[in-house]
C-alpha cells in the first residue's frame, strides 16, 4: 500500500513530526490527508458519542477516602472495593465521582493544556519529544507500529517525585511560566494521592494489601495530554490506536467530549463523559502485580467532526528501577510473570508494543 511504502523506514520521531505538521497546518475546508486514512477493517465502527444503554460503572468515593471510619462505613468500604474489582474484571474501566479533587484544579490544568496546544507549531517544537525520550511534544510514540497516522498531538511531562513540569513551563513561557507550573504541580499532587488510594482499594478488593512491598514506597507519575482537533472524516481515521497502558493505574480526565473507547467482550464501547468524573483504567504493571487477576484495559480514542477534544492522563507507575513481581499470590498460586522493572518493560514495549507482556509471561506448569 502506498502509505505504508511512504512511511517505511521512518522512525517514530519522523512520523511524529509528519503528523504534527499536517495537523497544525490543516484547514477545516480540506479533505482528510491520505496519510491519516486507515484501512477499512481498522476504522472505527462506533462513533465517539454512540453509547450503550448499560452504563460503565460509576463509583462514588464519597466518605471512603477519609481516614476515619465507623462500623457502617466498613461495610460500605468492603462493598466499594468489591465493586471496583468487579468493574475492572467486567469492563476494564470505571469512573469515580466525589474523588476529592476540586473542579477548579481540573479546570486550571485543562485551561493550561488548551493554551499549550493552541501555541504555533514552531513554539511547540521548542519542546519536541526527542528520539529516546518519553517526555515532550509530538504525536504518539506508538506511531511506528501503524501504517497510517493518528489524528492527534500529545505532550508528556514527568510528574512527582521526579517532575519536570516547571522545566517545560520555563521552556515554553520563559517569563510567565508560573501559572502553568502551579496548575500542573497542584494537579499532579492531587492525582498522585488519588492514584495511591485507588490502587490500595483495588488490592484490598482482591483481599491482599501488600503494604510492605517496595513498589508501594515509590510510585512515580507522569502527565500526558492528548489533543484531537476536529476531523473532516472521523470514521476514516483514528485519534489514538488501540493499546494498553504500561502504567499501574491510569486516571484520565476527558472533559465533556467523548472519544475514549474500551474493548469489552470483543466490542468497542464508548465511555460517556461524566462532568465531574475521572476515568480509571488498569495498566500492564497492575496486571503483573495482581498476577493477572486484573487485566490491563485495551482502549483507543476516536475523533469527531465538530469539536476539538483534550484529554489529560495521569499515569501512576512503579519506580523505574524497582523490581515488580506478582504480589497477590495465594497459597499454591504460581506467578504468571517473571520479575521485571518498569524501565526495562518500557524498552520492551517500545520494540514489541502489544507483545511486551508475553515477553515476561511464564509458562503455566502444574
Ligand atoms: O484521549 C483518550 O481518550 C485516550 C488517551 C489514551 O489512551 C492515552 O493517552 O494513552
Amino acid at each position: 500500500m502506498a502509505i505504508a511504502a511512504e512511511h517505511k523506514g521512518m522512525s517514530a520521531f519522523m512520523l511524529q513530526s509528519v503528523a504534527s505538521k499536517q495537523i497544525n497546518n490543516f484547514r477545516c475546508d480540506q479533505k482528510l490527508p491520505a496519510e491519516f486514512v486507515w484501512d477499512e477493517n481498522e476504522r472505527p465502527t462506533v462513533r465517539h458519542d454512540q453509547y450503550l444503554d448499560e452504563e460503565i460503572p460509576l463509583i462514588d468515593l464519597n466518605g471512603i477516602l477519609s481516614a476515619v471510619e465507623s462500623d457502617d462505613c466498613a461495610i460500605s468500604h468492603e462493598k466499594l472495593t468489591a465493586d471496583m474489582v468487579a468493574a475492572c474484571k467486567e469492563w476494564g474501566v470505571f469512573q469515580v465521582i466525589n474523588h476529592g479533587i476540586p473542579p477548579e484544579v481540573v479546570e486550571r490544568a485543562r485551561s493550561q493544556g488548551r493554551k499549550l496546544f493552541s501555541l504555533s507549531l514552531d513554539e511547540k517544537l521548542k519542546v519536541q519529544r526527542q528520539p529516546q525520550s518519553i517526555t515532550g511534544y509530538g504525536a504518539t510514540r506508538m506511531a511506528n507500529f501503524f501504517r497510517s497516522l493518528m489524528w492527534s498531538e500529545s505532550f508528556t511531562m514527568r510528574a512527582s517525585p521526579n517532575s519536570n513540569i516547571c522545566d517545560y513551563g520555563n521552556m515554553l513561557w520563559p517569563n510567565e511560566s508560573q501559572e502553568f507550573c502551579e496548575a500542573f504541580e497542584d494537579y499532579d499532587h492531587k492525582l498522585r494521592s488519588l492514584a495511591m488510594k485507588i490502587t490500595k482499594l483495588l488490592f484490598e478488593g482482591l483481599g491482599k494489601m501488600p503494604e510492605q512491598n517496595e513498589v508501594f514506597n515509590d510510585f512515580w507519575g507522569s502527565l500526558h495530554m492528548n489533543h484531537y482537533p476536529p476531523c473532516p472524516q472521523p470514521l476514516q481515521t483514528m485519534g489514538l490506536a488501540a493499546h494498553t497502558d504500561s502504567s499501574c493505574l491510569t486516571i484520565m480526565q476527558q472533559g465533556t467530549i467523548g472519544g475514549l473507547q474500551v474493548m469489552r467482550g470483543g466490542k468497542w464501547v464508548s465511555v460517556k463523559p461524566h462532568p465531574s468524573a475521572f476515568v480509571i483504567q488498569v495498566g500492564d504493571m497492575l496486571q503483573v502485580l495482581t498476577n493477572g487477576k486484573l487485566k490491563s484495559t485495551l482502549h483507543r480514542a476516536v475523533v469527531n467532526e465538530s469539536s476539538s477534544r483534550l484529554s489529560i492522563v495521569y499515569f501512576f507507575t512503579p519506580d523505574p528501577l524497582t523490581t515488580v513481581v506478582p504480589l497477590t499470590l495465594s497459597k499454591n498460586e504460581k506467578p504468571l510473570y517473571k520479575p521485571l522493572s518498569w524501565k526495562e518493560y518500557l524498552n520492551v514495549k517500545a520494540k514489541c508494543f502489544m507483545g511486551a507482556l508475553d515477553h515476561y509471561t511464564l509458562p503455566i506448569t502444574n
